[in-house]
């Protein structure tokens, strides 16, 4: 028995609209496909923020009393928004689903109540996973920390705001020696050139504590691939940002902000991953000693080598995490997963050796790490440099002075000679 296709027939006599805007072919459902696919891969919300906040303001005028006025909190009217947007796209969804099964591809109001009649009375839906603020989620073996928030959709660990700080870390402990972990992460903001801190994804003893490096203490134990979208330091170093660099810290080492880490660095590579429609990804593996990152961030769905470094030692034991960091320029820094593979293979030789208490250390660095000091500023302070230049300029007016009067009686007396 032939098996009968359940996909909607196109109607033969139905002709997609076409326009003409001077002189060019212009299709509005192809504009409609576009907006669709765009916000499909953008985290922004569908309705407008400034549309929604206006008929939130009108609601609250209709329910206010005489004497008090009503007043909502932006986090608040967020909330909403992103509860409404997924109540609308599941209805649209389930609308669309009723089209299909009618054999139509065009939504029909009927389609709509016949969605909200089959759902019943009272219909709400709750987002799996509301909007929370970073501190007490349950998210087996995850922990938050400072301003990370959690949607359905993405883990934010700073927001597009000044001076934030989150942070993401794994309760467990990675026992395995060779691993690769692939994080698909949107770095994304308003600012067009002006951007920043960045994000570090950390293989590190220590979790959760928070410091001065992207939102992580200062002088670790691990490895941190460091996704840093600010040049702080437009000097010695000739790459441009955002750049991507790994350090390996046996706790002993400083990690130079004003210098963007180029002193303590092992390697590093360009990458334009900030502001892109498409999803990014950045594949961090460490095998045999080796640990090669390598990117996603050109839509071709293929790994592209960032750079290698050999001799990497590390030890078992340690944590996965995630934090960022924005000070005077900021970003919406997400995570979208983590995923980690094990590498391990059952017949390899070295897998028998104990890593669990070897320090963290690199044989390569890049060259040149030499830490060149900033020169230093001049010891004399203002009033000091005023002092001098007075003194300076009362000297000369003597000299000037002391000249004039010298040529006076010099010529003085050389009218003396005449009598
Ligand atoms: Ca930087």
């Amino acid at each position: 028995m032939g098996r009968v296709k359940n996909n909607p027939k196109k109607n033969e006599n139905h002709k997609t609209t076409v326009c003409t805007i001077s002189g060019k072919m212009f299709r509005p459902h192809r504009n409609v496909i576009k907006t669709i696919k765009r916000l499909q891969r953008s985290l922004e919300h569908c309705i407008p923020k400034t549309s929604f906040y206006r008929v939130i303001r009108e609601i609250l005028q209709n329910q206010r009393t005489h004497t008090t006025d009503l007043r909502i909190q932006s986090s608040a009217i967020q909330a909403l928004q992103e509860a409404a947007e997924i109540y609308l796209v599941g209805l649209f969804e389930d609308s669309t689903l009723c089209a299909a099964h009618a054999r139509r591809i065009t939504v029909r109001p009927d389609d709509f109540k016949l969605v909200l009649t089959i759902r019943g009375p009272g219909d709400v839906r709750i987002p799996p996973d509301p909007i929370l603020p970073g501190s007490g989620i349950e998210i087996p073996f995850w922990q938050f920390s400072g301003s990370t928030i959690v949607t359905p959709n993405y883990i934010r660990l700073t927001s597009d705001l000044q001076s934030k700080v989150g942070a993401i870390w794994n309760s467990v402990p990675v026992n395995v020696r060779n691993w690769e972990l692939q994080v698909h992460f949107k770095v994304h903001g308003k600012g067009k050139d002006l951007f920043g801190d960045g994000f570090v994804i950390w293989y590190a003893k220590d979790r959760m504590r928070e410091g001065p490096v992207f939102g992580n203490n200062d002088f670790f134990q691990g490895l941190a691939i460091i996704l840093d979208t600010y040049s702080n330091h437009n000097g010695p170093h000739n790459h441009q940002h955002p750049y991507i660099s790994a350090m390996v810290n046996n706790g002993t080492l400083h990690y130079d902000h004003d210098r963007d880490g180029t002193h303590t660095q092992l390697a590093g590579c360009e990458a334009k991953f900030r502001n892109l429609d498409y999803d990014t990804h950045i594949a961090v593996r460490y095998e045999k000693d080796i640990l090669t990152v390598s990117t996603d961030i050109e839509n071709k769905a293929a790994w592209k080598e960032c750079f290698q470094v050999k001799g990497v030692k590390l030890p078992t034991g340690y944590y996965l995490g995630a934090s960022a960091t924005t000070g005077d320029l900021s970003d919406n820094h997400d995570i979208m997963s983590v995923r980690l593979f094990e590498l391990d293979m059952p017949d390899d030789p070295q897998g028998d050796e104990d890593r669990s208490n070897i320090l963290p250390s690199a044989t390569f660095f890049e060259p040149p790490r030499d830490h060149v000091e900033d020169p230093k500023p001049s010891s004399l302070s203002g009033v000091k440099v005023f002092l001098l230049m007075l003194i300076g300029s009362i000297a000369v007016v003597a000299c000037v002075v002391l000249g004039i009067m010298f040529y006076q009686k010099h010529q003085e007396k050389k009218n003396k000679r005449f009598y």
